[in-house]
């Protein structure tokens, strides 16, 4: 490396955001791995000092206790296991003058009560929600992204440093809506998770090969999950469920009984399928039959 080289790494470094991270699990250890590889100098703080040694190889400096960390860095990231956790390790910080950011996947009443709680400690918070797993961090052609909400001055000083570890989605001031966000996702995954595994049920008695059934099974589900949610949200915003509708309600809930029968005869309960099939039926009582499913988001509401 010549001295010239080593000037303009020293000078790139020096330009970068100072990063505190509290947190090396899995998750938090990917974070610290992304910004360390950035440049950015990172102060670290794990409740094990034992989990700290691998990043700390990489650059990173090991505070000794977490006020310490947090004394660091005007920017403080916690990434740690639940909400709890996080007023454990942040209990005995000084915050005032802080941009706190919790990584921590939190609901939404805990994610607004935890900003509360730092602008009475004098912070600005920002909450985020992980729409990634470790390996996706730090490799933007992999997708991963965190939604952030709160401090919108906060999210905006900081976005190119927060643009490291994985895409940036905003989703506005109140703190609670980037969880929010995060579970709305999260939850229909699992949806699709009950949907796909409803399908493999189904044919796994028979001789079909589960290998050449899945490429039928997830381009079907990508190819219906776009053009549905779009539509759903269409007739959501206006009103209209009537309109442009492909699949009437009355024709989708005639056809129940024919799902229901073939779990029946491949020896397959009905208890992931089912309570969504009683929505439909009871949708269509209240409703003409000409709408499509819109209407069942409508009765899951208390
Ligand atoms: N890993 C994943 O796939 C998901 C992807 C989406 C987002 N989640 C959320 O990220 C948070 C952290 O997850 P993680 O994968 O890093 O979790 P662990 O590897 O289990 O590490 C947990 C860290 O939390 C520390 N910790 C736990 N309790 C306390 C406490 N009372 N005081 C201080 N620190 C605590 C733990 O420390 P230690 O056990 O090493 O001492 C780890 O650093 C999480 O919200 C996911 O839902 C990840």
């Amino acid at each position: 490396m010549t001295a010239n080289t080593t000037d303009k790494t020293l000078e790139t470094a020096s330009e970068k955001t100072p990063v505190t991270l509290l947190g090396l699990g899995a998750m938090g250890t990917a974070l610290a791995r992304a910004w360390l590889a950035a440049g950015h100098p990172l102060t670290v703080w794990n409740r094990t000092p034992g989990r700290a040694a691998g990043v700390a190889a990489e650059g990173a400096k090991v505070a000794g206790s977490a006020a310490e960390a947090v004394a660091a860095s005007t920017l403080v990231v916690v990434c740690l296991l639940d909400d709890s956790s996080v007023g454990e390790a942040l209990a005995d910080t000084d915050l005032a003058g802080k941009d706190l950011v919790n990584l921590t996947t939190t609901d939404p009443a805990q994610a607004r009560a935890r900003a509360e709680w730092a602008r009475e400690r004098g912070a600005r918070y920002l909450d985020g929600g992980i729409m990634a797993v470790p390996p996706m961090i730090g490799v933007p052609e992999a997708g991963g992204y965190v939604f952030y909400s709160g401090a919108g001055e906060l999210f905006e000083q900081h976005r190119e440093t927060l643009a490291v570890p994985a895409g940036t989605t905003y989703v506005g001031e109140d703190a609670g809506h980037a969880a929010l966000h995060d579970v709305a996702l999260l939850s229909a995954m699992y949806g699709m998770f009950a949907g796909a595994t409803h399908a493999f049920a189904l044919i796994r008695k028979e001789n079909i090969d589960p290998v050449a059934f899945a490429p039928l099974l997830g381009d079907w589900i990508k190819a219906m999950a776009g053009p549905s949610v779009t539509q759903t949200a269409r007739q959501l915003a206006t009103g209209e469920y009537g309109k442009d509708v492909v699949s009437s309600l009355a024709m989708q809930v005639a056809g129940t009984p024919t799902f229901l029968a073939t779990a029946e005869q491949q020896g397959v309960s009905p208890e992931l399928i089912g309570p969504y099939f009683a929505l439909m039926r009871r949708c269509l009582t209240e409703s003409s039959g000409e709408e499509d499913l819109t209407g069942v988001v409508d009765l899951l509401l208390r």
